[in-house]
């Protein structure tokens, strides 16, 4: 690797800050990036997330739960676990009507991807096939598409594949080592095995971990290290701040700074340099100044809408305010040929059907002219 920059040597650090693509990171260097003084952090972070995408614009995903309750997992953070008392009721799988309903809404209020998270190990065939037809249904209005599901066998990615899913989310959640003390019902192999089958059935993959945890601060090197060294950076890489529920063992677990989170948020830029990085739960105990900053620090998707899938989020027009005083702008999604085929064959169709100049009636005047008396 040249170390040669216009004539001038690179030191190591700046090295680690060029924005490089890389799939072999060790836990030193990633602890240097994190590590270095915090204004040389943000202003690498915001170099590379300058060269990749546009600045000003993020990207807004819904968030439903389709499948709320009593997980057989037992994952130490999570509310919907059926080991711990949150006070959640179980709820059935929900009707695709109604999903499609909340996906309509989602689509009005101006969010580009739907996502429905369920809280299972793994789909039961029955239900994946109801699943299927939501994700049919929920791209027919135009919307990508995303779900969480727990575990996939290779066969499931591909029928998920087929119905045309966008994205498949499946978080690694925090480092190798931490984990076993997080969840003891899978491995971190099974997670692994699980992105890559996504990865084979031509899904992107969104995946990331959840920070305030408790862990230090090696686990998330070892998070980030665990991402950016798969075989391809995830699409969208999730950065979670605890949400801390009563009644989960990590229910009191001490509040994380907030430094350090935008720390993650930078790094994990840096690292996955073409990835959505996506400012996700935890907003609701974080104030502006602080998503602010991970904005800066190359934060580019968000969720959107005042619910989670358990707890509270930020409302929407608290979302959109702050977006205004930022002037950054929702990023609208790009059309596929399909979708541009049709558009073009929607305009044709419109100008067969308006009535040539010489059938129109005369335009009436746009404007109240105030000298004419009317
Ligand atoms: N059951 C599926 C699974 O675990 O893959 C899908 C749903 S699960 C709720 C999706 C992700 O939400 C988890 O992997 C975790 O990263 C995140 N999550 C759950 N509870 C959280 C909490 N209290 N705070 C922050 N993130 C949380
Ligand atoms: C992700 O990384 N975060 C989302 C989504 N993927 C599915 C879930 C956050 C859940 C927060 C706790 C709750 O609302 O139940
Ligand atoms: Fe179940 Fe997913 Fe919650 Fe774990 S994170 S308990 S798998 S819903």
């Amino acid at each position: 690797m040249s170390n040669h920059k216009n004539g001038q040597t690179l030191t190591s650090l700046e090295k680690l800050n060029s924005g490089q693509v890389r799939h072999d990171w060790d836990l030193a260097e990633i602890e240097a990036i994190y590590n270095q003084p915090f204004n040389d952090l943000l202003f690498a972070a915001q170099n590379i997330h300058r060269q990749h995408f546009n600045p000003n614009q993020v990207q807004t995903s819904t968030l439903l739960s389709i499948k709320t309750g009593a997980c057989p997992e037992d994952c130490a953070y999570c509310p919907q676990s059926g080991h711990y008392n949150t006070g959640l009721s179980k709820e059935q799988l929900m009707a695709v009507e109604e999903v499609i309903s909340k996906a309509q809404q989602a689509k009005k209020n101006g969010a580009t991807r739907f996502c429905m998270g369920a809280a299972w190990r793994s789909p039961r065939e029955k239900d994946l096939d109801v699943v299927l037809e939501m994700v049919r249904q929920v791209k027919d209005l135009g919307l990508e598409t995303c779900v969480t599901l727990g575990m996939l066998t290779d066969e499931q990615a591909q029928k998920l594949g087929e119905a045309g899913l966008d994205y498949y989310n499946h978080n690694l959640d925090t480092s190798p080592e931490y984990y076993q003390q997080i969840i003891t019902t899978r491995t971190y192999k099974n997670r692994l095995d699980t992105l890559q089958n996504v990865r084979d059935a031509g899904i992107n993959v969104c995946s990331g971990g959840i920070i305030g945890m408790g862990e230090e601060t090696n686990d998330r090197y070892g998070l980030l290290q665990q991402l950016a060294n798969m075989p391809e950076h995830p699409q969208s890489v999730p950065i979670n701040m605890l949400v801390a529920v009563e009644g989960t063992p990590l229910g009191d677990v001490e509040k994380l700074d907030s430094i350090e989170f935008v720390r993650m948020i930078a790094t994990a830029r840096i690292m996955m340099p073409q990835s959505y990085v996506r400012l996700s739960a935890g907003r609701e105990d974080m104030n502006e100044e602080t998503q602010t900053l991970c904005y800066l620090a190359g934060a580019n998707s968000i969720f959107y809408g005042e619910k989670l899938l358990t707890t509270a989020n930020p409302e929407a027009e608290a979302d959109m305010l702050l977006f205004k005083r930022l002037g950054i702008e929702p990023e609208r999604r790009e059309l596929d040929q399909q979708e541009l085929d049709q558009q073009k064959l929607d305009k044709e169709t419109l100008a067969e059907e308006t009535p040539k100049v010489e059938e129109q009636q005369p335009a009436k005047p746009l404007f109240y002219d105030a000298t004419k008396p009317h």
